[in-house]
């Protein structure tokens, strides 16, 4: 591995990449192969290989277990976990959600001809915030979708409160938050419903797979029912559906993954340690923090770069890619300028100045089992010789 000394060693410079191997953000978690191997002669085996198979039970009963819920259901993917849940929850008109989310959260309200409505983040938090979310109710107004981004919990009380006294349905996108606690309390059980991501990249990966967590006895078992083209046995179809179902290797994955969660948080969180300390003294940057008095799956190293600092984002972005260090601008530009919805939206650019802000601002750097505190270092010793010759 190359060391940085000064601005002649980059790769931008002619020199060769920092990294031979390169350095992803969201890199899969693999689990124990041998663990896998064996779910895969059990599903040989068996001869079952999706439709609520043995699985695919355990693996809803011990993510409900996990996450302290009354019901998990699995499903192929998060984007449909949440599909399904607006639709159980009818929701219709105009729902409101942060612009500065991951596509698939406006995609599936629009996808069933739900208008988004994008408010403003909070700064901090990154989450919705609730002043933005009270200015935007209409009476087309359905339901509020919170997000909780990064794994960092919204502002769950403020959001509740507002749902209560307009008499809007509460729900939340906690594809990151696998894990994550909010005032003692995992994420899961609140609102009416949560929707969690399985994706190769999150912290538990099934390959693909999500989940809707709620206690809610009858949504989850309408939830059930669409997930499943609306059978209710072998031959009564009793409501419309779709198939959301999760297959068996999924499943098979996803228990894998389960066994090693404590490990795979730990390695996350002392790469957050390491970053945080190596870029404390670069007083234009700030590590966005995880509260330690919270449940975490320290998923994502998000870097935010102040206005007006010696560091342009952009520039930093190509000089790591240089270096085979593929650190990532996400829910850039924000979803209120993406094609299907910069049309629906023209004014939404000064309607939204924290999450304009955060979007420009935000840089998440690679973690996860292969960034070892030597790897580490080296994108630190990157980031500071760009800040010190600009
Ligand atoms: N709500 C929120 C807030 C979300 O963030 C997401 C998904 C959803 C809802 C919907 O959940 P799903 O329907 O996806 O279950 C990823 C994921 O595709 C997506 O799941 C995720 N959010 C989103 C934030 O990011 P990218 O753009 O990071 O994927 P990609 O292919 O660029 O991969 C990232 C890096 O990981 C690559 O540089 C290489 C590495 N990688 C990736 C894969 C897939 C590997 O090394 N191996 C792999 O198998 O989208």
């Amino acid at each position: 591995m190359k060391q940085i000394k000064g601005k002649h060693d980059l790769a931008i410079n002619g020199a060769e990449p920092a990294f031979s191997q390169p350095a992803y953000v969201g890199r899969p978690n693999l689990g124990d192969r041998e663990k896998f191997h064996n779910y895969v002669d059990q599903i040989f085996d068996s001869n079952w290989l999706t439709n609520n198979g043995p699985l695919v039970q355990e693996f809803e009963q011990r993510i409900a277990k996990h996450h302290n819920v009354k019901h998990c259901i699995a499903m192929c993917n998060g984007t449909i976990s949440l599909e399904i849940a607006i639709r159980a929850l009818s929701l219709k008109g105009e729902v409101i959600i942060p612009s500065y989310t991951f596509i698939a959260t406006a995609h599936a309200l629009s996808w069933q001809g739900i208008t988004p409505v994008f408010a403003d983040i909070d700064p901090i938090s990154h989450t919705l915030d609730p002043e933005s979310v009270r200015k935007l109710i209409t009476p087309k107004t359905s339901a509020i979708i919170g997000v909780h981004l990064w794994g960092r919990a919204a502002h769950i009380g403020q959001l509740q409160e507002i749902a209560d006294e307009n008499g809007l349905s509460l729900m939340f996108d906690a594809a990151h938050a696998f894990s994550c606690s909010y005032k003692g309390t995992k994420i899961g059980g609140f609102g009416e419903c949560e929707i969690l991501s399985f994706h190769a990249t999150k912290v538990l990966n099934s390959f693909e797979g999500g989940a809707v967590l709620t206690n809610n006895d009858e949504l989850a078992a309408s939830i059930k029912l669409m997930r499943n083209f609306g059978f209710e046995n072998a031959d009564n179809v009793i409501h419309p559906g779709t198939n959301g179902k999760m297959t068996e290797i999924s499943a098979a994955m996803g228990l894998v993954n389960l066994d090693s969660i404590d490990d795979v948080i730990e390695i996350n969180k002392r790469n957050y340690d390491h970053y945080l300390a190596g870029l404390a003294s670069l007083a234009d940057i700030r590590i966005l923090p995880y509260d330690e008095n919270q449940s975490n799956n320290y998923q994502y190293i998000v870097m935010e770069i102040e206005e007006g600092s010696m560091l342009i984002r952009d520039e930093l972005i190509n000089t790591l890619n240089a270096e085979n260090i593929w650190a990532r601008r996400y829910f850039w530009p924000g979803c209120h300028k993406m094609a299907p919805y910069k049309t629906l939206y023209p004014e939404a650019e000064s309607d939204l100045p924290q999450t304009q802000k955060v979007a420009e601002n935000v840089i998440v750097l690679p973690t996860g089992e292969s960034m070892t505190k030597e790897r580490i270092g080296i994108v630190i010793d990157i980031i500071k010789v760009l800040y010190h010759n600009n």
